[in-house]
């Protein structure tokens, strides 16, 4: 394998995929530097998407493809408008940098508006095209990684001014209609993270990554950001024989501590998340899931200063489905944000695809009225077009057909809780509960010589059928 191969196989064992076939034409990757650079103009002459018209709400009797079916942004459903239930947020990782590469095949997307370099020029130009994206497509949020909006100059120094001038545009172009649903710090696709960022054995690397997130931070504040996303990336390792795990896990809380401390410093009032993902590709790591992340911030008595980003994809790594950890999340009051993606349950790997599964969805927008909502967190689209779909279009496509999905499984909420027969299943389950007896458990007011007493006067206790085909009945009946 030629060097840049095995470049491009370890940037892509991550699948957030920063391709780097030196024969690609286009789409440069994040995070190379010097090695991708290149001048250029960020002017465009007319508009990114031609021919691609503002998408508006047809009904679901449409057959345009370049309309929505089911999410109608205005509409009041269960008390609150779509778009207040949604919020939907595009990444720019995906939809601008992602270039199709996998870990078996070279980049296949070309967007028109790439010139091949990963020049600050081309970065201006790419920040254009995702706002007219934004404006086109009728989502008013936004989500970015530092390294994949603007190109690494050769110092720190470099680094954050190159970011600083692609952030002033985006403040810009954001104006008053689109607002920054989260930012976050890009921490593993740099050779230096090969041990992890907060965790890694280098202090060295533990202060870079400081100085990263800081820089972040305070772009994301400058952007108006409601929210700031901590994903490891390489949080974690694959042995415990030359690793003092309880020794890193130390080091990363005090380094979300710092983070909470210097957000307090600036005025940041957004919050902070952490996005639980297994296989990172690690296997030992405290964001597994949702409960191993929840017990590792309540250990270091972080849970008042941080909140969960659930991805679906993710949880099926876990080995969960989206509604088991959304529901772990929410019980425990940490569900702050959804990555809106679902992975492929035999493939095996993050891919981000998006979701269009209308049970899925129906499960996950039950959690978020369960919750009352995400805000100031929302739905941030962290999925990309398969390697196969190549046409400007499909970009388009791809979010509606998102969108269409969780808005159907919102109006699909709306029929269950109308229709009332699912809660009064849960609720008849539990009613003898509902009793003298019930009542003095759930308050802890139940010892076991009552319990026993109880026992033995009831004799043995009659047990009620589940119930749970005809549970999954009339959830069917509401798709
Ligand atoms: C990758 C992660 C990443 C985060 C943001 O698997 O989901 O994209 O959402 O860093
Ligand atoms: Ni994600
Ligand atoms: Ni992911």
């Amino acid at each position: 394998m030629k060097t840049t191969e095995i470049l491009l196989l370890l940037l892509c064992l991550n699948v957030v995929c920063f391709s780097a076939l030196p024969s690609a034409p286009a789409t440069c990757p994040a995070d190379l530097g010097s090695e991708c650079s290149g001048s250029g103009s960020d002017e465009w002459e007319g508009e990114f998407f031609p021919g691609i018209p503002k998408i508006k709400y047809e009904g679901p009797s449409s057959k345009n493809h370049l309309a929505f079916k089911w999410y109608n942004s205005e509409e009041v459903i269960l008390g609150k408008k779509m778009k207040d239930w949604l919020r939907f947020s595009v990444a720019f990782w995906h939809t601008f940098r992602g270039s199709g590469a996998d870990p078996f095949g070279a980049p296949t997307k070309f967007w028109p508006w790439e010139d091949g370099t990963n020049s600050l020029a081309m970065a201006k130009r790419r920040m254009r095209a995702n706002f007219e994206f934004l404006e086109k497509l009728g989502v008013e949020w936004w989500c970015f990684h530092d390294k994949d909006i603007s190109p690494d100059g050769k110092t720190l120094e470099e680094n954050n001014a190159n970011l600083d001038e692609v952030v002033a545009l985006a403040k810009e172009l954001q104006g008053s209609k689109i607002r920054l649903l989260w930012g976050t710090a890009q921490l593993f696709s740099h050779p230096r993270y090969m041990h992890g960022a907060a965790t890694s054995s280098e202090v060295g690397v533990y202060a870079y990554a400081a100085a990263q997130v800081k820089k972040a931070m305070e772009v994301t504040h400058y952007l108006g950001g409601e929210n700031y996303v901590f994903w490891g990336g390489r949080e974690g390792y694959q042995t415990l024989l030359n690793t003092d795990m309880e020794r890193e896990l130390n080091h990363l809380a005090r380094f979300l501590e710092a983070a909470v401390a210097y957000k307090k410093k600036i005025g940041f009032n957004g919050t902070l998340l952490i996005e639980p993902k297994p296989q990172e590709p690690t296997k030992h790591q405290y964001d597994w899931d949702a409960a191993t992340s929840a017990n590792f911030l309540r250990k270091y008595g972080l849970t008042g200063e941080f909140k969960l980003n659930i991805e679906c994809n993710h949880a099926t790594l876990s080995g969960h489905s989206c509604h088991h950890e959304l529901e772990t999340a929410r019980i425990n009051g940490l569900l702050g944000n959804i990555d809106a993606n679902t992975g492929d349950p035999q493939i095996g790997w993050d891919t981000d695809q998006f979701l269009t599964d209308i049970g899925e969805a129906t499960l996950v927008m039950l959690s978020v009225v369960r919750n009352g909502g995400l805000a100031p967190g929302g739905f941030n689209f962290d999925a990309k077009l398969r390697r196969e779909s190549i046409d400007v279009e499909d970009l388009f496509i791809a979010h509606i057909s998102g969108m269409d999905t969780l808005a159907r499984g919102l109006r699909n909420v709306a029929k269950l809780i109308e229709d009332g027969s699912l809660s009064e299943l849960v609720h008849k389950r539990y009613e003898s509960f509902d009793t003298e007896i019930g009542a003095l458990i759930e308050a802890g007011k139940a010892d076991f010589e009552l319990l026993e007493k109880k026992a033995l006067e009831w004799g043995e206790p009659e047990v009620a059928s589940g119930k749970q085909e005809l549970a999954e009945m009339i959830f069917q009946s509401a798709l």
